[in-house]
């Protein structure tokens, strides 16, 4: 289709602000719809049946590269062409333009309209700045934007997008330290996404200003970017955004363990100290780290001579009692003569720099520093490639702090140049261009070993390179809430493997607080206990003997269950499903999925239930959607579809299986590095519909599992048969455990309740006799 239309438009003047107009000219070129208005141009490309890329720019602007998206456009879609209107057809969606003026609606298969543009003023510039108007439905609720403190439900409220180091943020700063333009729309039993790929300063208003028709997103610069999701899921936009924007790795299971953490523990004996002790107490561990005070002067890549003198010995000796370490890079290159990173950096010109060529300098922990331009892919080998100063001793994890970038209390000058752009252009993406050097680094220098990457600031796309982690939260109730809501929400935008510091980063905890915020850490992707200096330290045996009992308790319950988080992650790794998810996932147009009372609640996994409580009260009102739970402490069983009150102490945070749940288990072992008594436990809650999961395993830390050196099998129980199914093994590798233990869970007393089955390749019927 190749037409000129015929009827004149004009570019609408409207005070300061501009608006689209008519669309003059419209033609298909390639695989993209190009319309022109008067004073911009729009293009509409496919990325498939349910994804809708609509780019809107002021005339003739080059299309910028994306640091999120990896996919190309397919072809285009047929377009049917009317007198006022075009519309484009993708076998899922119906998108409609209507042209004068120039404004983007679009239709479900149904003919329901999932979103449009608010008819009275679509997509406007006032000077550089782009905002899009859109059409804001009666009870229309919206999650997402990731790291983002508020409800969970987004409607009444607006956000800013600029990564802060947001030292002392509160449950209402904004923003905070990472960036996630996506969203997703909720409305008469319909949803969508839409994610604004544009890493500007960007704004989200999700109808908070008095005018209820529209609910409106832009940037400060840039162009009108986005892509529009219309699956009919939540579950199946997230599957899309991640095959748009890139899906995990499977991380290294060590990683999925304890992890302990302080800023800082200061010298190798304090280290070995810390882990010693935790051998000692039997409390279960993987994971030391190192944070700023392990280097010569904070300088990036170098070791303290006195402290850490020997780091291989230290890391040896870690590694001898089934500890990996992990240690902090922050972006800042102290200004030295004679440190290598920075005489490297200024021969190369590495460094952020000012038009004029002199480098950008500002003061971080090492004092005055440059800052690697991460944008350029010499800079991110070289960076990567400094590693080795760690990694030749044996340090297997890199933790990316600092990133967003930060300096002490300056706003980094806009004229400062990163790659082709400047500062205001690209800040949101420094640390997914760090980390993503980081990454891509250290796997080289690792070899075929899977690196652990760790940021703080992120852009949409980080979790292809990196886990994330909430940053400095603070020891209070209220903080713990808003940590269970902060990783619900970031697993909405493509991430899964997130944690936030158990214990509060700022201040000092109760023992109640510590106690209650390790019952969750089990049930939070990433599980490590971290503090700041001059706070109290955290280590699980400072709260008295009856709290180092529940926090064993508590640790060994993680341990217990890596074999099902470790196959949920490979659910991530294959549908970009989030490990901790919000119940408005799979109950999306529920009400009291959003009632503040219940709105931290999450899905651990496909089956276990979990309520976050604070540390002061000993109940708590759980709603339990529709369907039969099982408390999973006592293994009580309550219908759902209502709200219980359920018992809440210390001891026992409200965790509940769903009928049908099939939950593989482990017996407790002290690190993921020692071998274990080679049992899987497979635990089944009896339900009355059929129910299935998928277990994955493979050697836990190469990239071979990506030839199919995995074991993988379809775990199946069917309520009519009685049957329990583990399907027929696939992959090479051989499983880690021998037999596998199946312990029933409410299936009437006088059925045995355990059973022993070899763990072979074959396929195994259990039938359950009454
Ligand atoms: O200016 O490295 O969020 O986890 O312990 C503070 C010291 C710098 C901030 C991180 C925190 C880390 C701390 N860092």
């Amino acid at each position: 289709m190749k037409k000129a239309s015929t009827k004149a438009g004009f570019f609408c003047f409207t005070g300061m602000t501009e608006l689209t107009g008519n669309a003059t000219h419209i033609a298909a070129e390639e695989n993209k719809l190009i319309i022109e208005t008067y004073g911009a141009k729009a293009e509409i490309s496919i990325y498939g049946p349910e994804i809708i890329r609509i780019r809107i720019s002021k005339r003739n602007a080059a299309p910028r590269e994306s640091f999120a998206v990896i996919r190309e456009p397919a072809a285009l879609s047929p377009c049917h062409e009317e007198a006022d209107a075009i519309t484009l057809e993708t076998g899922a969606l119906t998108l409609r333009i209507d042209r004068f003026p120039l404004r983007f609606s679009f239709f479900n298969k149904n003919g329901q309209l999932l979103g449009a543009d608010d008819p009275r003023f679509g997509t406007t510039w006032q000077g550089d700045r782009v905002i899009t108007y859109r059409k804001l439905f009666p009870g229309e609720k919206f999650i997402g934007l990731g790291e983002k403190t508020g409800n969970l439900n987004r409607r009444g409220s607006n956000y800013v997008n600029w990564n802060t180091d947001a030292a002392l943020h509160t449950p209402e700063t904004d923003p905070l330290y990472k960036t996630f333009p996506f969203f997703i729309g909720i409305h008469d039993g319909l949803t969508y996404g839409l994610f604004f790929d544009n890493p500007h300063k960007s704004y989200f208003d999700f109808g908070a200003t008095t005018d209820d028709q529209m609910s409106w997103f832009g940037a400060d610069g840039g162009e009108m970017n986005y892509y529009f999701f219309g699956s009919a899921s939540v579950a199946k936009i997230l599957e899309d955004y991640t095959w748009l924007t890139g899906r995990m790795e499977m991380p290294p299971l060590w990683s999925l363990g304890y992890q302990q953490c302080r800023w800082s523990y200061m010298s190798a004996a304090e280290v070995l100290d810390v882990a010693r002790k935790l051998r000692e107490r039997q409390i279960p561990a993987d994971v030391m780290y190192c944070d700023i005070d392990y280097m010569d002067n904070y300088k990036i890549f170098t070791w303290n001579k006195d402290t850490f003198a020997d780091p291989k010995a230290m890391i040896d000796e870690l590694a001898s009692m089934g500890f990996k370490l992990v240690t902090i890079v922050d972006p800042g290159i102290k200004i030295e003569e004679g440190y290598l990173q920075y005489d490297e950096g200024i021969r190369e010109k590495f460094f952020a720099a000012y038009p004029n060529g002199e480098e950008y300098v500002a003061s971080v922990w090492p004092g005055r520093c440059h800052f690697p331009d991460f944008y350029r892919e010499d800079v991110r080998e070289w960076w990567g490639r400094s590693f080795a100063a760690l990694t030749d001793p044996g340090v297997a994890g890199f933790w990316n702090d600092m990133n967003e970038p930060a300096a002490w209390g300056q706003n980094i000058p806009w004229l400062v140049q990163f790659g082709k752009f400047t500062l205001p252009e690209v800040r949101n993406a420094y640390g997914l261009e760090m980390s993503k050097a980081t990454y891509l680094g250290t796997r080289k220098l690792l070899g075929n070993k899977r690196p652990f990457v760790l940021t703080r600031a992120a852009y949409s796309g980080i979790q292809r390179y990196s886990a994330v982690w909430t940053g400095d939260n603070a020891a209070t109730d209220e903080h713990l809430l808003l940590g269970a809501r902060l990783v619900n929400s970031l697993g909405l935008t493509g991430l899964s493997f997130i944690g936030v510091d158990i214990g509060g980063f700022m201040g000092d905890p109760t023992p109640g607080l510590m106690v209650r915020w390790n019952s969750l850490g089990p049930y939070i992707p990433m599980f490590r206990n971290h503090s700041a200096i001059m706070s109290k330290n955290r280590e699980p045996w400072l709260w008295g003997e009856e709290n180092e009992r529940i926090i064993r308790k508590d640790i060994e319950q993680r341990y217990r269950l890596i074999p099902y988080i470790y196959a949920c992650f490979y659910q991530s790794h294959t549908t970009g499903m989030p490990l901790a998810r919000t119940l408005a996932i799979d109950h999306t147009h529920l009400e009291p999925v959003y009632d503040p009372r219940f709105q931290n609640q999450f899905l651990f996994g496909p089956s276990l239930l979990v309520a976050p409580v604070v540390s002061t009260v000993e109940e708590t009102e759980v709603y339990l959607p529709p369907g039969t739970w099982y408390r999973l402490s006592t293994g009580e069983r309550f219908a759902g579809d209502q709200v219980i009150m359920a018992a809440a102490p210390l001891a026992d945070l409200p965790v509940f299986a769903k009928a049908g749940a099939i939950i593989p288990m482990q017996r407790v072992i002290q690190s993921t590095s020692f071998a274990g008594d080679g049992v899987l436990e497979l635990h089944v809650w009896h339900g009355h519909e059929p129910s299935e999961f998928l277990y994955y395993e493979d050697d836990g830390d190469s990239y071979n599992y990506l030839d199919s050196d995995y074991y993988r099998r379809l775990l199946k129980f069917d309520p009519e048969s009685n049957r329990i199914i583990l399907g027929q093994a696939k992959g090479r590798f051989a499983s880690r455990y021998r037999e596998i233990l199946l312990l029933l869970h409410g299936f009437g007393t006088h059925t045995p309740t355990t059973f022993t089955v070899k763990n072979d390749r074959q396929q195994i019927l259990v039938t359950i006799t009454k």
